[in-house]
């Protein structure tokens, strides 16, 4: 494991409060043209940003010098998302200048949190994805790793959600309205991207075949840089953001013979390309602009590469050795067969030395096993967009059917069409995740039980064919941002307890383990956690009008909604709750907030509908005064990275409930446990990695195992058995289909009722409520024990430094990258 030192003496920086305090104010002056009798807040924080940036582009230059000085291998990590959130605080602790800052904006009439919160979230990511990258590329740099993100330079992120009488309005999000303060534009590495068109047969003089693709439209990709700061300062890497533009606008032949207005036109189609980031949605499905997307971002990093190489090199033979490209998830998987465009077609190199390169040079990472998730590509709408790239495809294809399956299983036609890249059937489809596993030199999953699944149920004969590919590397999760960051007290306490490195190495948490007993100890967490819970009630009121005591149990379900996460069973749970309280108002239960987060796919209808019916549901407990105030429900809107940094450290119990075998990881799980939430979980992704390092004793764990599920699937599961055995189980559904929860509207929440018994119930809730039922009680034991539940808490904290980033950093490097740490300032 590299070691960074970040003790606070070894920041490269020092910076005093003065130097900060001239610096923010003579950029308010000459940067942004205003004085402080009239800068409102976010003038103060652009000031303060630009004055930041005076340390973040000196580590910038320095970080570059040096990695292009020794011409080093890198990683460029290709990924259609990067949820990063905001930057100023990131920023300012990983160059170790926090306090200094913030006492020197004190001085001068701003409170920082306030400036914070001026920033708009970079939003460029919808959930796990996404945030994974934002996490990876911090810990790069933090390492020291030569690397760079590619992405796109979308100009409108996920949504900004609303709530009308508690239906989700998605609105649009605009990061970028009154200017970024971190993004440098970089017009002299623009790129061009062919597009359309058709591909022409030529042959040479030599009788040499040669490929020719005759674009029918060129689109230029412009990039602009986010410097990615390692904390400690040492290394300051790049995220490259590629925006979409028209080519030669300025045709004045065009404009000259009246085509204004179809100049225009083309100019609105080419920037249509980084417009808008696509939710996940069930609906993807053929949408023409995504693939350009996909291709858009691939075509401007691949020749980015090919051109910073080639400045050193005059042949391909040390391309692989220098380059590794970390595929996220099969979006940018186009970017193999343009590997192969380029050096072949432009480059001139023959098939085989291009495939030998290509292949050494891609790794792919799986995060999903849903099969409406892995991607399909009709195989008419790709020839349209990429006419070059389908033949390529072909030929990748024929090579690995004739050369490697044939070898393998003689004369099988039916293994064939199995492992095929091209899905035979009306329309015919390209198999990205295929191309992703043939295409690259290692596949892997993102927790190890997710990893074993790809082996056994996703590409089970290409492990058969390749088992050295395939591996795993556990996600993690920054502790700069999820606990320095968002969790200060919680931060000071561990800086006491254990000194101050651990926000590079989070093991060193684990002594804190012997502390669980000590009642002094734990008095000082659980008193940080309650401040925490203050600090969000205080959020909730504001952001929904509901108070909530921050003496009850704050049970947090935050993340994407989907039927595998189950945020309706955690619905049934509230349901039985309530009524259990309306039969016996005396019922002795421990308190409880109940909060969600959670934006739904704009075209999945269900998951728009377990928002609505909690939303109704909320508000029908929260108004009734005969369970005094002993469980409330909120629905916190537009969820998002600087919501959940609010949310985490005031979490108590952290949901995780997806149906066994769905989940490939979760991070929000990791995220909890280390700041001190107990998980009620299944035996899922990473929760199954949680538990063996907190100790099956200080975790709830519930349902049927991800075997139990398929096998039950397989024997065929009727959910309407649980309804009519579960007297109570059927009367909170049948509640359902009441007008109890939406007066004058019955029937409103009847499709969630209905997705449970006349649609099979998919996800299992029913098989699964009684358990988790179960784990609830459970939970609620647990917390009338102080002490216990102190202890538990902080043995949770404590256990995970294992789902550090870092480490999964680390893991890339050792098993995939192969790269070396060099530190720009020392
Ligand atoms: C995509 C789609 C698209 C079509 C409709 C339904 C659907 C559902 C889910 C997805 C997610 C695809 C990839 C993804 O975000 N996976 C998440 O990756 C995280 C980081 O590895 C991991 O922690 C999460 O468990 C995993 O869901």
């Amino acid at each position: 494991m590299v070691q960074v030192s970040t003790a606070a003496e070894d920041f490269p920086f020092y910076l005093d409060k003065e130097a900060f305090k001239q610096s923010v104010q003579r950029h308010l002056h000459t940067t942004y043209g205003t004085v402080e009798s009239k800068a409102n807040s976010l003038a103060w924080w652009k000031a303060t940003c630009s004055a930041i940036n005076e340390l973040v582009f000196e580590g910038l230059t320095e970080t570059h010098k040096k990695h292009s000085g020794i011409d080093t291998r890198a990683v460029h990590y290709l990924s259609l998302e990067f949820l990063m959130g905001r930057l100023t605080r990131n920023n300012l602790y990983n160059l170790g200048i926090f306090e200094t800052a913030r006492d020197a904006l004190t001085e001068l009439g701003q409170d920082i949190d306030t400036l914070c919160s001026e920033e708009p979230d970079m939003a460029l990511g919808n959930g796990g994805l996404g945030r994974l990258a934002a996490c990876f590329i911090d810990s790069l740099a933090t390492l020291g790793y030569p690397a760079i993100g590619y992405g796109i330079h979308y100009e409108h992120g996920l949504f900004r959600q609303e709530f009308r009488d508690g239906h989700q309005i998605e609105r649009p999000d605009s990061w970028r309205d009154y200017g970024n303060p971190w993004e440098i534009c970089r017009p002299e590495s623009i790129q061009k991207v062919p597009l359309y068109g058709y591909v022409e047969t030529e042959f040479g003089p030599n009788g040499k075949m040669r490929k020719v693709w005759h674009p029918g439209e060129m689109i230029r990709g412009v990039p602009w840089d986010i410097p990615v700061v390692g904390f400690g300062g040492h290394t300051v890497n790049i995220l490259r953001l590629w925006e979409s533009r028209a080519d030669d606008y300025f045709d004045w032949d065009v404009f000259n013979a009246g085509g204004y207005v179809d100049a225009q036109a083309e100019k609105a189609r080419a920037e249509a390309i980084s417009k808008v980031l696509y939710p996940n949605d069930e609906t993807l499905a053929g949408k023409e602009l995504r693939l350009t997307q996909q291709y858009f971002f691939c075509c401007c990093s691949l020749q980015d590469m090919l051109r910073r190489y080639k400045r050193r090199h005059d042949d391909f033979s040390h391309f692989a050795e220098q380059i590794v490209i970390q595929l996220n998830d099969t979006h940018p998987t186009i970017a193999i067969p343009e590997l192969m465009r380029q050096l072949v077609d432009l480059e001139g190199l023959k098939w085989e030395e291009a495939w030998a390169i290509s292949q050494q040079v891609f790794a792919y990472t799986n995060h999903t096993l849903l099969p409406e998730a892995l991607e399909k590509w009709d195989v008419v709408l790709f020839e349209h967009v990429l006419p070059r790239h389908l033949e390529i495809i072909y030929e990748i294809n024929h090579r690995f059917l004739d050369e490697v399956v044939a070898k393998k299983w003689p004369n099988d036609d039916q293994m064939k069409q199995r492992l095929s890249i091209i899905e035979e059937g009306n329309p015919r489809m390209v198999r990205m995740a295929y191309l992703g596993v043939v295409g690259c030199f290692k596949t892997n999953g993102v927790a190890y039980m997710h990893s074993e699944l790809i082996k056994k149920e996703l590409f089970p004969y290409f492990y058969e064919l390749w088992p050295e590919r395939f591996t795993n590397v556990t996600n993690g999760i920054t502790p700069r941002r999820w606990l320095k960051a968002c969790n200060p007290r919680l931060s000071a306490l561990f800086d006491e307890a254990v000194g101050t490195h651990w926000p590079t190495d989070l093991t060193l948490l684990r002594q804190v383990v012997a502390k669980a007993d000590d009642p002094k100890f734990q008095k000082r967490f659980m008193a940080i956690k309650h401040q925490n819970k203050q600090d969000l009630a205080k959020v909730i009121l504001q952001l929904t009008g509901v108070e909530v005591s921050a003496e009850a149990i704050f049970d947090i379900q935050i993340k994407r909604l989907h039927e595998y996460k189950r945020q309706h069973l955690n619905m049934l749970h509230i349901l039985t709750l309530y009524r259990r309280l309306l039969q016996d108002p005396d019922l002795d239960i421990q308190p409880r907030v109940f909060i969600f987060g959670a934006k739904a796919a704009p075209g999945y209808k269900l998951a728009k509908d377990i928002i609505f019916g909690i939303n109704k549901i909320g508000e029908r407990i929260n108004a009734d005064e005969r369970i005094k105030g002993k469980i409330k429900v909120v629905f916190l809107p537009n969820y998002r990275v600087s919501l959940a940094e609010q949310m985490i450290p005031a979490g108590d119990l952290s949901e995780q409930i997806s149906t066994a075998g769905k989940e490939a990881s979760g991070t929000g799980n990791m995220k909890f446990a280390l700041n001190g939430a107990l998980t009620i979980g299944t035996m899922d992704g990473a929760n199954v990695e949680i538990r063996e390092e907190v100790g099956d004793e200080n975790i709830f764990i519930f349902g049927l195992s991800a075997d139990e599920v398929s096998s039950k699937l397989k024997a065929g599961y009727n959910s309407r058995d649980y309804y009519y055995n579960n007297p109570e189980l059927k009367a909170i559904l049948d509640w359902l289909d009441s007008d109890y929860f939406t007066p004058n509207q019955p029937g409103a929440l009847a499709s969630i009722k209905r997705s449970l018994l006349d649609g099979g119930d998919p996800f299992l809730c029913l098989a699964d409520y009684e358990s988790y039922i179960c784990a609830q009680q459970a939970v609620d034991q647990a917390y009338r024990d102080k002490a216990r539940w102190a202890k538990m808490a902080i043995i949770n904290s404590a256990s995970v430094g294992k789902f550090n980033s870092d480490r999964s950093i680390q893991d890339y490097v050792d098993t995939i990258w192969k790269l070396k740490s060099y530190p720009a300032i020392e």
